[in-house]
C-alpha cells in the first residue's frame, strides 16, 4: 500500500488553556501606538461608547431596518437594547475577554447581539452563516468559546441540531443562544435581556473588541484580533471617503459579519455616521431592489458577481433606483469593462474596494477620475497606512513594478490570534503583514491588483484555502493525494478544481462522489470543489513541489478545449 500524502498532516491540537485572550494577540510597538494616537486615529473610543453616544444625539433617528420582521429600531432602542441584553449575558456569566461565536444572517439581532458583547467586553468571532461542522467546531474549540449564537434555521439549515454537536464536543461552551422562536433545547435570545446593569469593567479603547475571520491559505481559518482604536479609525476614515452622514442609507446585502459589509463603510460605518442599516436577507436584484426603492437607500457594497446581476437586472427593472449614490465592488477583482457600465446602467458612482480582514483597505475616491475608478482597486485610508511592492526577496521594486504587496499601518493587525508559529512567517520581523496579493502601484498611488501569490482561490469574493479542503479530501480512503487550484469562470471570476490521485489497488471514486465526501464531512458548501478532476501524478517544479502553476493551466485548457468541442 501507498502511504499516506505527507500534506495530509495539518491537524490542529487544543492544548493550552487560553488564560489571558489579549496576550494572545501581538499588537502595536509603543512608539507605533503614540504615532497612531499624536495623528489623531486612535481616539480612544469604544463601540458601547459609540452607540451611546449616537443614541445621545439622535436618539429618535432609525438604526436598524429588518424588513423581513418589520422591526425598524432607533439609535435610542438599539442602544438600550444592547445595554439589556449586555445584562442578560453577565447574568449567564459571560464576562470581559470571554469568546462568543455569532453565526447569524442578515437580521436585526445581529446587532443587538454584537453591540451587547461589545459592551461587556466579550469578543464576538465573526462565523459566516454558511459555515458549518467543520469550521464552526475549530472556531468554538480553538478560542475556547463560552457561548455560539445562531438562528433557529436559516436557508434549510437547521443550526439548533449544529450547535447539540458542537455542544456536545467542546467542553468550554457553557451557552448556545438561539434568535428565533423555537430554541430547542437551548436558550432563547429573546428572554435573556434584564434590567440594564452597571459595567463594572468596561473595555478599554486598546483592548480587543472581536476575532474576524481571514480568507486563509491554510489548514484552517486564522483568527485576526481589532481593537477598538483600530477598527473604529477604519471605519471613520470609510465614512469619510464615502461621504456618509446621518442621511445615508446603507443597504447591507452580503453577509453582515464579512469584514467589506461590516466595515467598509458598512453597517457599522454607518451607524458611525448616524446613517441608517438596511438589512436585506438576500443579495440578488429581486429582493434587493424594492428594498432600495422603498428604504431610499443611498449605497450598498457587492462583490462583482453581484455588481454583474445587479447591473444586468438593472437594465429592465421597473424599480425606481434613482436614490443610489454610491455602488462599492470589491472582495475580488472588477473587470474594468464591467465597472464602466456602472454609471450609466445605475446612475451613481462606483467606488471600487481592495480590503482584508487584516486591516488595510483602499477606496477609489469619489472625485478620481474615471480612468483611475475603473482601472485601478484604490489607494489606502490612511496617510499612516505603509505599503511596500516587494520582490520575491523583499526586496523594493521600482515604482510602477508588479511585487508582492506588504502593508503596516494603524488598523492592519502584527499578527493573527494565537498563532506565533504562522505569523513567523506571515509578518515580516518589522511587522509588515504579508497580504499574499501581487499589485502594481501608479504614480497616483492607486494599487492595481494583478495576481495572488498565496495558495487560495477567490471564488467571487469568497475565498477557499487550498490546504484546508485538500486535508478534507486526503482524509478519503481511495485518495492518495489531492491538490486543489483555481480555474477561470466567467460568472464568479475563479471556481475551484480538485485534482485527485488515486489510491493504488482500490476503486478509484467518481467525481460526483467525491464531492459528496468533502460535503458530508461538514463545510461550508462554497468550499465543496467545483469540479475534480483524476491524474496518476501531479507535475512538479524544479526542486519537487506540486505545480499548481501547472495544473491551473492544464485545466484551463481542458475547459478551453471542452468549449471548442461543443460549438
Ligand atoms: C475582503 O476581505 P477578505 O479578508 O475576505 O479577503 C481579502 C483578499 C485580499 O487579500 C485580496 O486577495 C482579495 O481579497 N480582494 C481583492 C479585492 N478586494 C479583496 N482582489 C482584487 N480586487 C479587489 N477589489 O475581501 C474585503 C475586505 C474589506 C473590504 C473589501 C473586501
Amino acid at each position: 500500500p501507498v502511504p499516506p500524502a505527507a500534506s495530509a498532516s495539518a491537524r490542529v491540537t487544543y492544548t493550552a488553556p487560553v488564560a489571558d485572550p489579549a496576550a494572545l494577540a501581538p499588537t502595536w510597538p509603543d512608539e507605533f501606538a503614540e504615532r497612531y494616537r499624536a495623528a489623531g486615529h486612535w481616539r480612544g473610543e469604544t463601540f458601547g461608547r459609540m452607540l451611546r453616544e449616537r443614541a445621545v444625539r439622535h436618539g429618535d433617528r432609525i438604526a436598524i431596518v429588518d424588513p423581513a420582521t418589520d422591526i425598524r429600531w432607533t439609535y435610542a432602542e438599539l442602544d438600550e437594547r444592547a445595554d439589556r441584553l449586555a445584562a442578560g449575558l453577565l447574568g449567564l456569566g459571560i464576562r470581559k475577554g470571554d469568546r462568543v461565536v455569532v453565526q447569524l444572517p442578515n437580521i436585526a439581532a445581529f446587532f443587538e447581539v454584537v453591540f451587547a458583547l461589545f459592551r461587556v467586553g466579550a469578543l464576538p468571532v465573526f462565523a459566516l452563516p454558511a459555515h458549518r461542522y467543520s469550521e464552526i467546531r475549530h472556531f468554538c474549540a480553538f478560542t475556547e468559546a463560552v457561548a455560539y449564537v445562531v438562528p433557529d434555521a436559516a436557508d434549510g439549515f437547521d443550526h439548533r441540531e449544529l450547535a447539540d454537536r458542537i455542544r456536545a464536543e467542546v467542553p468550554t461552551l457553557r451557552h448556545v443562544i438561539v434568535a428565533g422562536d423555537d430554541p430547542g433545547r437551548h436558550l432563547r435570545l429573546a428572554d435573556l435581556p434584564t434590567e440594564p446593569v452597571a459595567l463594572t469593567d468596561e473595555p478599554r479603547p486598546d483592548d480587543l473588541a472581536f476575532l474576524q475571520l481571514s480568507g486563509g491559505s491554510t489548514g484552517v481559518p486564522k483568527l485576526i484580533p481589532r481593537t477598538h482604536d483600530d477598527y473604529l479609525y477604519s471605519l471613520r476614515g470609510s465614512a469619510d471617503i464615502c461621504a456618509l452622514d446621518e442621511d445615508s442609507v446603507y443597504l447591507c446585502a452580503l453577509p453582515a459579519a464579512h469584514n467589506f459589509p461590516l466595515s467598509s463603510p458598512g453597517s457599522l460605518g454607518t451607524l458611525y455616521a448616524g446613517g441608517r442599516v438596511v438589512l436585506a436577507a438576500r443579495p440578488a436584484p429581486e429582493s434587493a431592489f424594492p428594498l432600495i426603492e422603498r428604504e431610499g437607500v443611498t449605497l450598498t457594497g457587492l462583490v462583482p458577481p453581484l455588481a454583474l446581476l445587479w447591473l444586468d437586472a438593472a437594465e429592465h427593472t421597473s424599480y425606481d433606483l434613482s436614490s443610489l449614490e454610491i455602488l462599492l465592488v470589491g472582495g475580488a477583482r472588477f473587470s474594468e469593462q464591467a465597472a464602466r457600465r456602472v454609471t450609466p446602467t445605475l446612475g451613481c458612482a462606483l467606488q471600487q474596494v481592495f480590503g482584508m480582514a487584516e486591516g488595510l483597505v483602499n477606496y477609489t475616491r469619489l472625485d478620481d477620475p474615471e480612468e483611475l475608478v475603473v482601472t485601478t482597486q484604490g489607494r489606502p485610508i490612511s496617510p499612516h497606512d505603509e505599503i511596500r511592492v516587494v520582490d520575491d526577496e523583499d526586496r523594493d521594486l521600482p515604482p510602477g513594478e508588479v511585487g508582492h504587496l506588504l502593508t503596516r499601518g494603524p488598523y492592519t493587525i502584527r499578527g493573527y490570534w494565537n498563532a506565533p508559529e504562522h505569523n513567523a512567517t506571515a509578518f515580516t520581523t518589522d511587522g509588515f503583514y504579508r497580504t499574499g496579493d501581487v499589485v502594481r502601484r501608479t504614480a497616483t498611488g492607486h494599487l492595481v491588483v494583478e495576481g495572488r501569490a498565496k495558495d487560495q482561490i477567490n471564488r467571487g469574493g469568497e475565498k477557499v484555502a487550498a490546504e484546508e479542503i485538500e486535508n478534507h479530501l486526503l482524509a478519503h480512503p481511495a485518495i492518495h493525494d489531492a491538490a486543489v487550484v483555481s480555474m477561470p469562470d466567467p460568472y464568479l471570476g475563479e471556481r475551484t478544481c480538485a485534482y485527485v490521485v488515486p489510491r493504488e489497488g482500490v476503486a478509484p471514486p467518481r467525481a460526483v462522489e467525491v464531492k459528496r465526501f468533502v460535503r458530508a464531512r461538514g463545510l461550508a458548501e462554497y468550499k465543496v470543489p467545483d469540479r475534480v478532476e483524476f491524474v496518476t501524478a501531479f507535475p512538479v517544479t524544479g526542486i519537487g513541489k506540486v505545480s499548481k502553476k501547472d495544473l491551473r493551466a492544464a485545466i484551463t485548457e481542458h475547459l478551453k478545449q471542452l468549449e471548442r468541442d461543443s460549438n
